[in-house]
């Protein structure tokens, strides 16, 4: 088989990527390790920024995020029973836009369909081959037989655990981790929302979150022990827990529920350098992790397909790799200011084994600055709400 960009995984870079190539009649082939099934089974982002949302617009799979998603124009902190409200409006003029990553990878599930771009799944033993040439090709088999692409580039969109990041030599990688201490335990539950907007919430017990899909699916995390099960929490228990963790006039207002689903994932800062090797390009999971507190792994992924698609646009125009060549170096800058943003919302959330008195106090003391300084907001904001591409 042949075509112009081989794409290895079916999320959302991918098959973004796949959409945007498509309005410029650019030929690709998404390849995937599972099943439609199971990728959309996957309960992960809720959070998109406005230039996530108009790419999505660009990809011409933006109608039912319109119509469905819920546009937020800013947040809750509590810290114990104190709670307050960072509007992104006042400080950005931007807002943020709550609509799913199950339901934006199904859009774009349907657009690949309805526009006739070819997915393979149940992929197994996918290697990337002759990346430094100019005749890159991808192996892979289905079912025990073996297929091979030839193709002008590669993406790869394979998330952490995908092969495309160890196609990059060990001599020329360099990898950035942090991993953290505990780990999200996440419900989904068919209830309304406790809130209008997200509130990220700082307690003695841990940190805790309530987000919302629409207005009557919910989505409720705390943060646990990573020596913790899904099966050590009754529903009966997280909520307790939960509730212990919001302030009093909040857990009082929080309608409880079965839940439809229940997951733990663990916390990890990763990026590793370069996202570029030869015709490889490494975006999103697959070359960079954030801890889920700043809602920026999803929407970094974004950016980076934003930086490929232009490049790989200007290539097949006029044959020019200036936007190509210079695509690690631009991903990577906008990439590590997320890492940091995430990294720091994390440090001021979430109670650390080890810390003592000093390291609350020093919280603590973050939280009550931002709560009145109109300065340390807006530079929440403009993180939270996406800096610019
Ligand atoms: P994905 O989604 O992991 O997709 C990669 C795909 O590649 C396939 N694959 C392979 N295919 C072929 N060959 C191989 N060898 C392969 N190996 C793997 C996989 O099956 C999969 O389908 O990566 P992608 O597309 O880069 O998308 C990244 C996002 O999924 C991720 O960053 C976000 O979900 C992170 N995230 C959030 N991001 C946000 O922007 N806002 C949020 O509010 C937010 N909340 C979250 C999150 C992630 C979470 N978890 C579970 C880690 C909340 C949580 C709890
Ligand atoms: C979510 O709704 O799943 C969500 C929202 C905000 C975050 C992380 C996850 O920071």
């Amino acid at each position: 088989m042949k075509t112009q960009v081989a794409i290895v995984g079916g999320g959302p870079s991918g098959l973004l990527l796949g959409q945007l190539l498509q309005t410029r009649g650019i030929d690709s082939i998404v390849l995937e390790r599972r099943t439609k099934d199971y990728v959309l089974g996957r309960i992960r982002a809720g959070v998109l920024e406005v230039g996530a949302v108009n790419l999505l617009r660009q990809a011409g799979v933006g109608d039912r995020m319109d119509r469905e998603g819920i546009l937020h124009d800013g947040t809750i902190i509590s810290y114990g029973d104190e709670i307050f409200g960072i509007n992104f409006k006042e400080h950005t003029n931007a807002g943020v836009m709550v609509y799913g990553q199950t339901e934006l990878t199904r859009d774009l599930y349907d657009a690949r369909e309805a526009t006739g771009g070819r997915i393979i799944y149940d992929v197994e033993d996918v290697q990337i081959c002759d990346a430094k040439s100019n005749t890159p090709y991808v192996t892979y088999t289905v079912d025990g037989v073996a297929h091979r692409i030839t193709c002008d580039f590669v993406a790869g969109c394979d998330g952490f655990h995908g092969v495309s990041r160890n196609t990059i030599p060990d001599d020329v990688r360099v990898e950035y981790e942090k991993v953290y201490p505990f780990g999200w335990l996440g419900i989904l539950s068919e209830t309304p929302p406790v809130a209008d907007e997200l509130i990220y919430a700082s307690s003695e017990r841990g940190f805790a979150l309530c987000s919302m899909r629409n207005p009557v699916l919910s989505r409720y995390y705390i943060q646990c022990s990573l020596q913790d099960t899904v099966e050590d929490w009754s529903d009966e228990a997280f909520w307790s827990e939960l509730k212990r963790r919001l302030p009093k006039n909040v857990a009082d207002k929080l309608i409880t529920g079965p839940s439809i689903e229940k997951s733990i994932a663990p916390l990890r800062s990763f990026v590793t350098e370069p996202m570029q090797w030869g015709r490889l390009f490494l975006c999103g999971d697959a070359a960079h992790i954030v801890p889920p507190t700043g809602a920026k792994g999803l929407n970094t992924a974004a950016s980076d397909i934003y930086y490929l698609f232009n490049g790989l646009a200007e290539y097949y125009q006029d044959g020019a790799t200036t936007g190509l060549d210079a695509y690690s170096e631009k991903a990577l800058a906008r990439v590590w200011k997320a890492e940091r943003f995430s990294w720091w919302m994390t440090n001021l959330l979430h109670r650390f084994p080890d810390e003592n008195q000093f390291d609350q106090k020093m919280q603590a003391a973050e939280i009550a600055f931002l709560r009145t300084n109109r300065a340390a907001q807006s530079v929440l904001a403009q993180n939270y709400v996406g800096l610019p591409y």
